[in-house]
C-alpha cells in the first residue's frame, strides 16, 4: 500500500488578471495566493507522510527572469527533499523548455523528465515507474503518447502528460490524444495537467485531471488543489481531491427584481454574501457579483454606478472582515418602466424609444447617423482592442439595449419625481 500526490498547473506568481486595487481589498494576500497554495501542498505532503509527488506541467506561468519565483519553488522542493519526498515533473506550455530563459538546477529530490523524447523514472523506494515528456516549446501539436514507453512489468506505472485530450473548452488543444491512445499504453494511472478543472475522465485505466492548485480568475471557480491517490496491495485505487486553495473565486447572482430603494439593494447584496461566503471557511473570497432584475432601483444605479459599486465593496469588506475582494460588479438590471406603453405616448421619450428601435432593426439608420469610426479604428489598431461590429444584428441589438436601459430611466428621473424616496429615508 502506498500513496502519491498528483499536482499540475501551479502557475506560481501568475499575475491575477483584473486585480483592481481599492481601499479595504486584501490585495497583498491575493497576490501571494499561488505561493501560499504551494506551501499548503508541501505541508500536506509532509503531514501525511507522502513520499511521491508527480507534477504534470505549468509550474510557472511565464519566464521568471528575476529568479524570485524560481527560488520560491526550489525552496519548497528542498523542504520536501529534507523529508525524503521525491518529485517527478514535466514542463507544460507555460514553462516549456525554450520559453524559460532563466532556470535553476533543482534539488536532487526533483526529476524533470526530458523534452526531446519521453523518459522513465523509477522510484528508489516504491514499486512505481513514472513515464512522461516535457514540452520543448509552447505549442505542441503532435500526439506525444504514441512514443511513450511500454509499462515496466511488476511496477505501478504512471503516465505524466500535459494535454487537453481531444479538446476541452477554454483550453488550447495541445498534445492532442484520445482515451483509446492512453488505455492502449497499459499504464495504471494517467496524471494529466493543462485543464484547470478537477475531472476523473476514466477509471480503466484511471485518467485524471487534478485541476490547477489555485484559481486565478473569475472563470476558475470552485475548489482547487491536488489529487491524492492511494494504491492498496490488490492494486485498487482510491482517488480523491485534496483542497489546498487559499483564495476562492465565486460568482454571486443577486436578483433585485421589484426593488426600489438603494438601501434595499444593499440589503439584498448583504444577504446574498452571507449565504455565499461561509462555505469558503477561512479562505479569501474573490467575488464577481451580478445584479439582475427589472426594478425601479435601476434608475438610481445608472445615475451613479460608481457609488453603487463602491458601496457594495465597503459592505463586503465590512461583513467579511476584510476577507473579500469584489473583483467586479456586473450591472445587468433593467428599468421598471413599461417600454411598450411608453413608446406609444406622444412624448420626447417615446420618440427616442422609436428612434432606438429603428437603429436596432435597420443598419441603414445607423449609416444615416453619419458615424465615422475610421479615426478611432486607426488609433486603437495594434492595441488588441477592436470596435464592435455594427453590421452584426446581435451586436447592434445589445448596444441599443444598453443605451435604452441607461437613457430612458435618466430621462424619467430628470423630472425628479421618483428620486425623493431615498433622501426621505
Ligand atoms: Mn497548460
Amino acid at each position: 500500500m502506498f500513496s502519491f500526490l498528483h499536482v499540475a498547473d501551479i502557475h506560481l506568481d501568475s499575475p491575477l488578471r483584473g486585480l483592481a486595487r481599492y481601499e479595504g481589498a486584501p490585495v497583498e494576500e491575493i497576490r501571494g495566493a499561488t505561493r501560499q497554495a504551494l506551501d499548503n501542498l508541501v505541508n500536506y505532503a509532509l503531514e501525511n507522510a507522502i513520499s511521491l509527488i508527480v507534477l504534470a506541467g505549468d509550474v510557472y506561468d511565464a519566464d521568471c527572469p528575476d529568479f524570485q519565483t524560481l527560488l520560491h519553488f526550489g525552496h519548497q522542493m528542498s523542504r520536501l527533499g529534507e523529508h525524503g519526498v521525491q518529485v517527478v515533473m514535466i514542463r507544460g506550455n507555460h514553462d516549456a523548455d525554450n520559453s524559460m530563459t532563466a532556470s535553476l538546477t533543482l534539488p536532487d529530490n526533483v526529476t524533470v523528465l526530458p523534452s526531446a523524447k519521453p523518459g522513465t523514472w523509477r522510484s528508489p523506494s516504491l514499486p512505481v515507474a513514472v513515464h512522461g515528456q516535457s514540452y520543448a516549446g509552447r505549442e505542441v501539436a503532435t500526439n506525444l503518447v504514441r512514443d511513450y514507453p511500454s509499462p515496466v512489468p511488476g511496477l505501478f506505472n504512471i503516465g505524466l502528460l500535459h494535454t487537453a485530450l481531444s479538446g476541452r473548452p477554454g483550453h488550447a488543444p495541445y498534445a492532442p490524444c484520445t482515451l483509446t491512445d492512453l488505455a492502449a499504453k497499459g499504464y495504471d494511472y494517467w496524471a494529466l495537467g493543462h485543464v484547470h478543472e478537477f475531472e476523473q475522465v476514466a477509471q480503466a485505466p484511471h485518467v485524471v485531471f487534478c485541476g490547477c492548485l489555485q484559481g486565478r480568475h473569475a472563470r476558475e471557480t470552485g475548489a482547487k488543489g491536488c489529487v491524492r491517490v492511494d494504491v492498496d496491495d490488490q492494486g485498487q485505487l482510491l482517488v480523491e481531491q485534496v483542497v489546498l486553495d487559499v483564495l476562492r473565486w465565486i460568482l454571486v447572482d443577486v436578483n433585485i427584481s421589484g426593488v426600489r430603494r438603494l438601501d434595499d439593494l444593499y440589503a439584498a447584496v448583504a444577504s446574498a454574501l452571507r449565504v455565499a461566503l461561509p462555505p469558503l471557511g477561512n479562505r479569501l473570497a474573490a467575488v464577481r457579483l451580478r445584479l439582475q432584475g427589472q426594478c425601479a432601483a435601476h434608475a438610481r444605479i445608472v445615475q451613479d454606478p460608481d457609488k453603487v459599486i463602491a458601496q457594495i465593496r465597503l459592505l463586503a469588506t465590512d461583513l467579511s472582515r476584510h476577507r473579500t475582494w469584489i473583483e467586479k460588479v456586473l450591472l445587468d438590471t433593467t428599468p421598471e418602466l413599461d417600454l411598450a406603453v411608453l413608446s406609444q405616448a406622444d412624448t420626447p421619450q417615446a420618440g427616442l424609444l422609436r428612434a432606438l428601435k429603428a437603429l436596432e432593426q435597420d443598419p441603414d439608420e445607423l449609416t444615416a447617423l453619419g458615424l465615422d469610426l475610421r479615426d478611432v479604428q486607426a488609433r486603437i489598431s495594434g492595441s488588441g482592442l477592436s470596435l464592435p461590429d455594427l453590421d452584426d444584428p446581435k451586436t447592434r441589438s445589445a448596444l441599443v439595449k444598453d443605451v435604452r436601459n441607461m437613457l430612458i430611466p435618466m430621462l424619467a428621473g430628470a423630472s425628479g419625481a421618483s428620486l425623493e424616496e431615498d433622501h426621505a429615508h
